[in-house]
Order: C-alpha cells, then sequence, then structure tokens
C-alpha cells in the first residue's frame, strides 16, 4: 500500500539541496504513487515530484528509466533556449549515488524530478481551448521524439495497445470468473464481445512504427496557468514504439467528454463535438506534417478504438477482482467499463460526422 511509505526518507536520498519540510501525496493518476515534497532552499520553498514506480506492472524499471531519461534529454537539448524552456520538458534529479532512480530497503524503485510550477492537469475537459492545446501538445511529443537516436526504446509494457491481446485477456477473465463478478457485469461482457470485430482493424493496417507517448489522458499534459498553453507533456513511463493513432485516440478518449472516469450517472458521458474538433485541429497543428494519409483517414476510428480497449482493460481488471488498476470504491473498475462504454456509443453514432470533419480539414 502507497500509505506505508516515508516518502520523507525517500527524499533525502536524492540530489536536492536545502531542508526537508513536507512529502504529500499528489495527483490522481492509476498506477504510481506520487508525492510532492517541499524543501526549504536560500529562504524559500521549493517544490518536487517523488514517484514510487510500480513494478508489478513496469517489470524493468531500470530499462523504464533508461526511455525516461533519453527521452527527456533529447527534448530538452530540443527546447533549450525557447521561452520557458526548462518547463516545457520534465526534468530528473538524479539520487545522492548518481543514478537516476534510486532503491528503497525494500527494493522500491524511485524517481524525482522538478515541479513545473505554475501549470496544472485537469482530469475532466472544460473547453475547446484545453482540448486544441492538450493536443497540440502531445502531437509537439511526438514531432520533437520522431529523431531519437537509435537504439529502439525498450517496451516498458509489451503488448500495451495490442486491442486483439487485450480482447483476448478479457475473454479469459470471462471464462474463470476469479471473484464471481461476470454476472454482475453481464450487460457489459455482451456490449464487448459484440465489437470483436473492430480490435484488429489499427494493427492490420501496416501503419508506421513511431516513438509514442501512449498514455495521452488529458491529465498527463500540464496547462500554463496564465496561458492555458499545452506547456509539458509528463508520465512518460508507456513512451516507447508505437502507432501515432494510440495516442490520438486516447485524447478522443479523455478530452471529448465532460464526465470524469468514473462517473456515474451515465447520461453525462458523451463524445462533444466542438471538442473534437479542438482536438483534431490542435493535433494536426503539430503533427500534420509528418502524419500519413493512412493515419489521417483512422483519426476518428483511433478514438473509438482507443476508448473500447481501456474499456475492456477495466471490464477485465473488474472480472479478475481490481487486481491492476487503483480502486477508490467497490464496483469502481465496473464503472469506468461503463464511461468507457458509454463513450464508444456516443462515438459510434457520430462517427461518419467525425470523419467527414477530418477530410474537411485536410483539403
Ligand atoms: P501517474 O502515472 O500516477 O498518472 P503522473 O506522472 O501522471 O503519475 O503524475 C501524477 C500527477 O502529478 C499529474 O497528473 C500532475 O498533476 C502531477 N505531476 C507529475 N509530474 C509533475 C511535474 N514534474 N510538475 C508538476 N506536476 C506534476
Ligand atoms: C493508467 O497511470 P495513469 O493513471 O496515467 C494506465 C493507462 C490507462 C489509464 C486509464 C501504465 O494511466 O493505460 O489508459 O490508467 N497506465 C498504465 O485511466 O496501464
Ligand atoms: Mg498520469
Amino acid at each position: 500500500m502507497s500509505m506505508g511509505y516515508d516518502a520523507g526518507a525517500i527524499a533525502l536520498q536524492f540530489q536536492i539541496d536545502g531542508k526537508f519540510i513536507s512529502a504529500t501525496h499528489y495527483g490522481s493518476g492509476h498506477i504510481n504513487d506520487t508525492y510532492c515534497a517541499v524543501f526549504q532552499q536560500a529562504g524559500a520553498p521549493a517544490r518536487f515530484i517523488l514517484q514510487h514506480v510500480n513494478c508489478n506492472i513496469f517489470k524493468n524499471p531500470v530499462a523504464l528509466m533508461e526511455n525516461v531519461q533519453r527521452v527527456t534529454a533529447h527534448l530538452a537539448a530540443k527546447v533549450a533556449g525557447a521561452p520557458d524552456g526548462d518547463r516545457r520538458v520534465l526534468q530528473l534529479i538524479s539520487a545522492r549515488d548518481g543514478q537516476f532512480w534510486h532503491v528503497d530497503a525494500e527494493g522500491n524503485y524511485w524517481r524525482a524530478y522538478s515541479m513545473i510550477e505554475h501549470a496544472s492537469s485537469f482530469d475532466a475537459v472544460e473547453s475547446t481551448e484545453q482540448a486544441y492545446q492538450a493536443a497540440k501538445a502531445f502531437g509537439q511529443f511526438q514531432k520533437l521524439c520522431a529523431d531519437l537516436p537509435a537504439p529502439r526504446l525498450h517496451d516498458t509494457i509489451p503488448d500495451f495497445h495490442h486491442t486483439p491481446k487485450r480482447f483476448l485477456a478479457l475473454e479469459q477473465a470471462i471464462a474463470a470468473d476469479a471473484v464471481g463478478r461476470a454476472k454482475l457485469a453481464s450487460r457489459e461482457i455482451e456490449f464487448a464481445l459484440a465489437r470483436k470485430s473492430i480490435t484488429g482493424v489499427l494493427l492490420d493496417a501496416n501503419l508506421t512504427e513511431r516513438v509514442t507517448h501512449n498514455d495521452t489522458k488529458f491529465n498527463n499534459v500540464l496547462l500554463d496557468d496564465a496561458t492555458g498553453e499545452g506547456i509539458c507533456v509528463i508520465d512518460l513511463d508507456t513512451v516507447m514504439p508505437g502507432l501515432a493513432l494510440y495516442d490520438f485516440g486516447d485524447m478522443v478518449r479523455t478530452t471529448t467528454s465532460p464526465a470524469l472516469e468514473d462517473e456515474q450517472d451515465l447520461s453525462k458521458v458523451t463524445m462533444q463535438f466542438p471538442m473534437f474538433e479542438a482536438l483534431v485541429r490542435g493535433y494536426l497543428q503539430s503533427a500534420g506534417g509528418f502524419l500519413t494519409k493512412a493515419e489521417k483517414q483512422m483519426l476518428a476510428f483511433s478514438g473509438k478504438l482507443i476508448t473500447f480497449e481501456i474499456g475492456i482493460r477495466f471490464l477485465t481488471d473488474y472480472l479478475a477482482g481490481d487486481t491492476y488498476f487503483k480502486v477508490h470504491r467497490e464496483g469502481h473498475n465496473l464503472d469506468r467499463c461503463r464511461t468507457q462504454f458509454k463513450l464508444v456509443e456516443s462515438i459510434e453514432a457520430q462517427e461518419e460526422r467525425m470523419e467527414r470533419l477530418v477530410e474537411s480539414i485536410e483539403e
């Protein structure tokens, strides 16, 4: 459990000057444990992000940190000299022993970043301008990563967006019914099984492999408090080879509905067309120059597929007894699955119009 960590003692293991003041839980991610650590430096408080990497999920934390180090160094070189350059990329802080991570007495892996101040992340989108800024920032991230020098990045989670394998895992969880919940999710199971045919479509399209973020949730980009600009892409654990559309699809999943991912009132979950339009415009603004025609043609479809994929992952975890995503209440993963499937339905109802919009912007 995350509560058990002495984050204050861990903070002292990093090369941070000054007097340690406090460390408190931070953020709302489903995987890692994040803390905000405060140090008194030259008479003023300075804040840092301290993170425990979940090694049940990330099996090779050293490879993961190597990816993060290579990507952040590559981006830092590109934004050096730009206005606010040091706020445009995550900056790792070395541990006292000189490595980019610290292993505690129990074998847990930790890392530290400078806090990017005067910027915020949001769990739900509030305006088309926010959607535009988020998509532009994630597109820019892909663009700047495109010439990352060899070797290929490590796959921190193999087959992370392999939707057919995610579907197979769901079928196995249904068959096993490990905690007897299948009967409580019969409608969701039926919904999922009826859509098996879409699972292989992106993989079968022979799209170009790129360096992608793979977890482009709206709360994984920081928006500048003063200007609203998407100033920094964060949460780099899943940066690895992937398809550009995994990233765009997850933007549609997390940045078109006004509702939270675990909203229980499903009437609030809907794919808002103006948000989709803002995402397309923002993403093409930064990524349009390198995307292929095939990729552009599947922007709307990717939103449906990735929303479906994360929905079946939540359903699988519900059926397996909540072993992967952090849950905070009974039925939490089922609630999350339901919002995703509601959003899939909303996309299905608007998919042709979404496709026509992309075509019209392309002309
Ligand atoms: P998780 O993998 O658990 O989602 P994140 O890396 O996304 O963890 O961090 C959780 C939250 O902490 C983010 O949503 C963001 O609000 C905040 N955060 C993380 N890193 C920074 C940073 N360097 N500067 C400012 N805020 C940050
Ligand atoms: C997890 O770490 P976080 O909360 O940003 C998950 C994503 C899911 C997302 C759903 C490594 O992201 O794949 O899309 O939850 N990350 C991992 O909210 O599995
Ligand atoms: Mg996150």
